[in-house]
Parts: structure tokens; C-alpha cells; sequence
């Protein structure tokens, strides 16, 4: 096989990257049970900074490694439930055996303590980098932007001024989990930019987006350094520690890779979440190692959720005025319905017509005598031809049909992508006489994406058969016969329109009914 193939989504998929069994060699790692506190595993360097005489401390009470104040803080913690779902109980220490102040964050999670303690690590380039936060200031930049883009840039300008990393991107996924660098803010001698260049949904698998929507941030250290393996982690029937809300969680080997073919060793993933979705991510990079201290990752997380908020607010007001002009139309589109005897000619002559809504290009009606078109759309045999094979394949009950790759569905229009690329269409009433449609061109189609989307997976067998791509070339694909997507309210909003459309056909035929009858 050298052929290039699709990538087979499930093979990056099945990876269990909530339970590796491993961690980032900078930490240290307990885990023990969340009612007796007695330790279950412990991670394999835990005895060069916890008391050695203890060693192996499992089935020990965490007392016997840590201080008993920490030990108090934790037990109230999960009496009063403030250390699950990511909330984590911090302190800085100094350990007996070691002089260097150690950061500890626990947490709880499916029944279990986990408490990690972090050393920063000695080499002092890793040191360099951060500069003081002006929090305040950053958020009264990012409440100013007026546009996605701009929001954006400030978020990515302010979080590399905050982490020190040598880029930071935001990453926004679209409706298909492919994503797309809209910002970037980066070193001047990095010649690599990635602004504007797509990536395909495997990049970042969906087990990976379900654990991001849970736990909201990863930074890792050192690409390339060794991690320490759990000891005892699967022992005695016990459920591999689930290491989902880690600080210290080693990530998967693939994307590690994915990170070198990338020239990235030291890397930062926030997510960002709006209305309760994984919008994006704001990814940081860096050529070499790079640790940003606890306090800082914090910080970071803050700014990113101000980033989300204002990505809310902006894309909440813009929907809210396209909705507000559409139902307006609307309004008035039935108010005309109801003056009418002939709702065909009300809907497409006068103004407003079925074309001034939902950002078509070409609109119509087809009944049993007629086919009525407005602005531009494939000719008219095609249409009626196009309303028969809906008629036949949608199912039964269902009275709406949306795409934007007509062009796949091999429907009767489909040869049209100049006018049909897209379609919307809504039939009135369950007898499916009447089709409301409407149609949006073929859209200007080249993606640019960073490395061709196919290539990830490369000739092998077995388990590591799937390799992330080597080469992040610009990649340029004519894309064909698609439209802009429809958004879901619009496919609602049409099937209102049909309703309505449908009591005043059922109202103008019963009246002729009483006048003939
Ligand atoms: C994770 N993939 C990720 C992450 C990013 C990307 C940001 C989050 C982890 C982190 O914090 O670094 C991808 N990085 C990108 C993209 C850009 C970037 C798109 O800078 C563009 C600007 N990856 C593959 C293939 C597989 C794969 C083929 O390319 C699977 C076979 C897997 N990616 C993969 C996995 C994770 C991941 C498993 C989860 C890592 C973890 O959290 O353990």
C-alpha cells in the first residue's frame, strides 16, 4: 500500500489517553482512594521526594508521606465536594529530604485522591520567559475588540505576553471538527506560519475533544523527556487510574510525534469553550522545552475563558440581528399570506419574497400546476424534477430536506452546482403537494490546509499503523460543488413558513369548497 488513504478516524480514536498509566517526569504522583485515603499507586520517582522507608507505600495512608495540614485540607475538601470536575486544591510545600519549594495540586475523580507535586524544573532557559500580567488591562483589550479576529489576535498577543511561548494560536473548529489557526501571535525568527491553513478533525481525535471539554488545559513540559509509569496502577482488579483532570498527564505518543514533525517541543492547549462546546483551542508552542509555573497555566486558563465569553457575546449579537431581520421577514412574508388568495404570487412577487431570506440566491415554489421561481436557480424542469425525487426519498414524516453538496446526494439538480450547490427546501403540509425551496451557489472552493488531509495514515500493520502526517507543506484543495452551510434555526424557520402556508392553502380550499359545494 503506498498509496496515500484516508485516515481511519477510529484507529486514532481508540487510544486511551485518560489512562496512560504514566506521567511527566517533572512531577510526582500519589493517587489513593477518596474515602480511606489509603494510596493505590504511586508514580515510579515518588520515592526520590517523598519518605524512602516508606517504599512501596501502598495500602499506607497518605499520611504517611505528606503533611498533615496537607492531608487535613484534602479530607475537607472532600467532605465539602470543592476538589471534583477539575477544581483543584493548591499549596506550595518544602519536602524534608529536599530543599526546592514544591507546587502541590490533588484533585478528585471517580473515587480517587490524586495528588501530584510538581518541581520546576533547574534548566533556567525555561525560566526566562514569562513577563508580569497586566490581567486587567488584557481583559479591557479583549472587551474592546469589536470583530472575532481582532478578539482574537488580543487573546493570542496577551496569553504568549503571559506563558512565554515563542507562538500562541487560536485554533477554531468547525462544524465538522476540522479547525482552522485564526490568529497567531509569534517570535519575528519562527518562519513558519500557520495562520489560515486548515486541519483535518484527526488531528485532534474525538476521545482528545471529549477529555478537553472536561478538563480545560494540557501543558507539556519537554517533548521528548522519558515519563514515569504509575506503579501498582492496575493492580489487585483495581480500574487503571483515570487521569482526565491531571496536571502531569503524559499525552499520547502519536501527537507527541505529530509535535516534532511540527518543530515543537515545549506546547500549552486551552480550550475554549462557548456555550458549553468545544469552540477551540488556544495552543501555545515553543522550539525548545518550556514550563510555565501553576499560577501562570491559572492565569492563562482565566484570560481564555474572557477570550470565550467575548466570542460569545460577539457571535451571539450578530445571530441575534440576522435572526431579528429573518423574523421580520417572515412576519411580513405571512402577514401578505393571509391578505391573499394566491399565496405563490404573495411569496415571490412584491417585496419582500421567499429571496430575501435565509442568505439564498434562488428561491421557488412548485405546486402541481406550477413552477414559480425567483432570482437565480436551475431551470425549471430540473426543479420539478428536483420536488419528485424529494417526494420520493425523504422519509415519511419528514418534511425538510437541507444541504450543501447537493452535488453528492445525486439529486436531479445536482448538475447545477453553479446555482444549486446548496439547497433548503420545505414541503407544506404532509401531502407534500407544495415545495418551498430555496438555493445558494457553489462558493469559491479552495481550502488551504497545513499538509495534505489524506496522508496521515502510512504503509504498516498493527497498532502503529496510523503515524501523524510528516509534512505540514501548504496544502491546496480545489473543493467542488459546495455551499456555504444553513444553519439549523433557518431549516427550522423554513418548515414555519411551510406550516403557515399550509392553514392558508387548507383556508382558501375550504372556502372554494362552501362557495362550489
Ligand atoms: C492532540 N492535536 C492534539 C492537540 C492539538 C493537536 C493542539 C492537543 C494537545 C496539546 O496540548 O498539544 C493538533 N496542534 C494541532 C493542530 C495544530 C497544532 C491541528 O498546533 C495546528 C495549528 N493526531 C494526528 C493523528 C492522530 C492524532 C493522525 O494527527 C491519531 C492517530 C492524535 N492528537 C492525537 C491525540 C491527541 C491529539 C491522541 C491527544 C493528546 C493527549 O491529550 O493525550
Amino acid at each position: 500500500r503506498s498509496r496515500a488513504e484516508p485516515v481511519d478516524p477510529s484507529l486514532c480514536e481508540r487510544e486511551p489517553i485518560h489512562i496512560p498509566g504514566s506521567i511527566q517526569p517533572n512531577a510526582v504522583m500519589l493517587a489513593a482512594d477518596a474515602v480511606t485515603l489509603q494510596i493505590l499507586a504511586f508514580s515510579a520517582n515518588a520515592a526520590d521526594v517523598l519518605a524512602p522507608e516508606q517504599f512501596p507505600p501502598t495500602g499506607l495512608n497518605l499520611e504517611a508521606l505528606l503533611p498533615g495540614a496537607i492531608v487535613s485540607a484534602i479530607r475537607d475538601g472532600l467532605a465539602a465536594h470543592t476538589l471534583t470536575d477539575g477544581r483543584l486544591l493548591r499549596r506550595t510545600l518544602t519536602l524534608p529530604l529536599r530543599e526546592e519549594r514544591f507546587h502541590l495540586v490533588a484533585h478528585a475523580h471517580l473515587g480517587r485522591v490524586i495528588v501530584e507535586l510538581e518541581l520546576a524544573p533547574e534548566r533556567p532557559e525555561d525560566f526566562l520567559t514569562a513577563s508580569p500580567l497586566d490581567a486587567e488591562l488584557a481583559m479591557m483589550r479583549l472587551r474592546a475588540a469589536e470583530t472575532l479576529t481582532e478578539a482574537a489576535q488580543i487573546a493570542a498577543l496577551e496569553i504568549r505576553a503571559m506563558t512565554g511561548f515563542e507562538s500562541v494560536l487560536v485554533y477554531r473548529f468547525d462544524a465538522d471538527w476540522n479547525g482552522e489557526a485564526i490568529a497567531e501571535d509569534m517570535v519575528p525568527d519562527w518562519q513558519r506560519p500557520l495562520i489560515g491553513l486548515r486541519f483535518p478533525a484527526s488531528d485532534i481525535p474525538a476521545q482528545a475533544r471529549a477529555l478537553y471539554t472536561k478538563a480545560k488545559s494540557r501543558f507539556v513540559i519537554d517533548r521528548d523527556c522519558v515519563p514515569v509509569p504509575l506503579v501498582a496502577d492496575r493492580s489487585a482488579g483495581n480500574a487503571p487510574i483515570d487521569l482526565t483532570f491531571a496536571q502531569n498527564r503524559s499525552l499520547s505518543p502519536i501527537h507527541l510525534e505529530y509535535q516534532r514533525n511540527l518543530g515543537v517541543d515545549g506546547s500549552m492547549s486551552i480550550s475554549i469553550m462557548v456555550e458549553d462546546r468545544l469552540w477551540g483551542l488556544m495552543i501555545g508552542h515553543h522550539r525548545r522545552p518550556h514550563y510555565v509555573a501553576p499560577e501562570t497555566r491559572a492565569a492563562a486558563t482565566v484570560l481564555t475563558d474572557g477570550f470565550a465569553m467575548r466570542v460569545q457575546e460577539i457571535e451571539g449579537k450578530a445571530l441575534w440581528g440576522e435572526r431579528q431581520r429573518h423574523l421580520d421577514v417572515q412576519g411580513r412574508l405571512v402577514r401578505g399570506l393571509t391578505r391573499s388568495d394566491d399565496f405563490v404570487a404573495s411569496l415571490t412577487q412584491g417585496s419582500p419574497t421567499l429571496l430575501d431570506l435565509f442568505g439564498a440566491t434562488g428561491a421557488g415554489i412548485v405546486s402541481d400546476e406550477s413552477v414559480c421561481l425567483v432570482g437565480a436557480t436551475p431551470e425549471a424542469a430540473k426543479v420539478r424534477a428536483l420536488a419528485d425525487w424529494l417526494r420520493e426519498s425523504l422519509a415519511p414524516g419528514e418534511t425538510t430536506f437541507v444541504t450543501d453538496t447537493l452535488v453528492l446526494h445525486h439529486a436531479p439538480a445536482a448538475a447545477d452546482t453553479e446555482n444549486a450547490s446548496g439547497l433548503l427546501a420545505a414541503f407544506v403540509g404532509s401531502s407534500r403537494q407544495h415545495l418551498l425551496f430555496w438555493v445558494k451557489p457553489e462558493v469559491p472552493s479552495t481550502v488551504t490546509w497545513g499538509g495534505d488531509p489524506r496522508k496521515p495514515v502510512l504503509p504498516g500493520s498493527g497498532p502503529v499503523a496510523v503515524l501523524p502526517r510528516r509534512s505540514f507543506e501548504r496544502w491546496i484543495e480545489e473543493r467542488r460543488g459546495h455551499s456555504t452551510p444553513w444553519a439549523t434555526w433557518k431549516v427550522a424557520l423554513a418548515a414555519q413558513l411551510a406550516d403557515a402556508v399550509d392553514g392558508v392553502v387548507l383556508r382558501q380550499r375550504r372556502k372554494i369548497d362552501e362557495l362550489t359545494g
